[in-house]
């Protein structure tokens, strides 16, 4: 655990801040919505100033005048705070796992889906096999929905991963607020979200259904440089890397640099191990099986700018797919408790 511990020294070593948890009840956010996948041609125009909407698609509310700042900063000072989560590792990477699976069941054939309805927070999703885990996460936001009763439950697990990157020294993600929370029939069934025992034409199939190219798969996946596979969750076990709460390309690098060897772990579950204690999904060495993947791999164990920029374009854009944003809601880009000296 003492890499652990000394990774997470670079980034706790700040003032604490209290947390004030003492408002009453989550926001439900029941703000009048209307789904523009009605058959009703009418409806793609107006009430949203003219904003016209392809089917399904979510038109997110004008920015409300709200400090969003101030959530960033409960949400990272708590992260600072709790720091011995998982053995030291702390809450980043659950919360950035969170954002990434409730926006990920995305499905651009009939624009079901998506992060715009906060409806992870419903039973079935939340019991979705795949989100065994995220509870955890769940859990850590509640007090801060608390305090900030009024942003919906979609804008609240999408900005705790952006919070998570950037707290974990990752690259600045541009997020906008808007998302309305939708209710329980519109919970999309579960097995969306990919499943880790695959290969590569499984990978692309999957990531194409959410809208994205090999380019911006390859970033995303990089994220698996934080954190790590727990046997009571997916069955695998392990960290990919030394530093799994600092946000690096160590993913890349140790992909093509590591001697791995196949396993079949205690739970008899087939992962890759090296000699370090870190894993690979088979997910993950699809990635440099496959040649097109692996000419991505390679340039992004090269040069760690070019992983920031392409990862910080596609998780804004896993965040906001389906939704269309009105003019006046710009990207927040949001600052570091370290940029604010706090
Ligand atoms: Fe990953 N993930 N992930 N992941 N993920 C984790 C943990 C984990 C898969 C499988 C998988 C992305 C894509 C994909 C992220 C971030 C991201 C685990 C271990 C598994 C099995 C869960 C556990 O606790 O046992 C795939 C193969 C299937 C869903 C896949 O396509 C993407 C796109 C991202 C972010 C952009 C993070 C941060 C973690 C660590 C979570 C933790 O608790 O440490």
């Amino acid at each position: 655990m003492s890499t652990f511990r000394a990774t997470i020294g670079r980034t706790v070593n700040r003032k604490s801040l209290a947390i004030l948890a003492g408002l009453t009840s989550v926001a439900g956010s029941a703000v009048a919505y209307q789904n523009y996948n009605n058959g009703n041609k009418k409806n793609n125009l107006k009430p949203w100033g003219g904003l016209a909407a392809a089917p399904g698609v979510h038109v997110a509310e004008k920015e409300a005048k709200r400090d969003y700042q101030e959530v960033y900063n409960a949400i990272a000072t708590k992260i600072r705070d709790e720091d011995e989560y998982d053995n030291y590792i702390g809450y980043g990477p659950v919360l950035v796992r969170l954002a990434w699976h409730s926006s990920g069941t995305f499905d651009r054939n009939d624009n079901s889906g998506g992060s715009f309805g906060g409806t992870y927070r419903f039973k079935k999703e939340m019991n979705d096999p795949s989100n065994k885990g995220l509870q955890n996460a769940f859990d850590f936001l509640r007090p801060i929905h608390e305090q900030f009763p009024w942003i919906s439950s979609g804008d609240l697990y999408t900005l705790g991963g952006v919070t998570a990157v950037q707290e974990m020294m990752g690259p600045k993600i541009p997020w906008r607020s808007g998302r309305v929370d939708q209710p329980e029939n519109t919970v999309p069934d579960n097995g969306r979200l990919p499943d880790a025992s695959q290969g590569a034409s499984y990978v692309r199939n999957l990531f194409d259904r959410l809208g994205f190219g090999d380019r911006e798969t390859v970033a995303l996946i990089g994220a698996h440089a934080l954190g790590k596979t727990h046997y009571e969750n997916s069955g695998y076990e392990g960290p990919w890397g030394p530093s799994p709460n600092v946000f690096t390309n160590d993913f890349f690098v140790n992909l093509l640099n590591a001697h791995w060897t196949l396993n079949t772990n205690k739970k008899g579950v087939k992962q890759w191990d090296n000699d370090q204690g870190h894993m690979m999904l088979p997910t993950d060495m699809a990635l440099v099986k496959d040649p097109k993947y692996r000419k991505l791999v390679e340039e992004y164990a090269k040069d760690q700018d070019v992983f920031f920029r392409d990862f910080s374009k596609a998780f804004a854009k896993l965040l906001e797919n389906n939704i269309k944003f009105p003019d006046q809601n710009k990207p927040h880009y949001f600052k570091t408790l370290d940029e604010q000296d706090l």
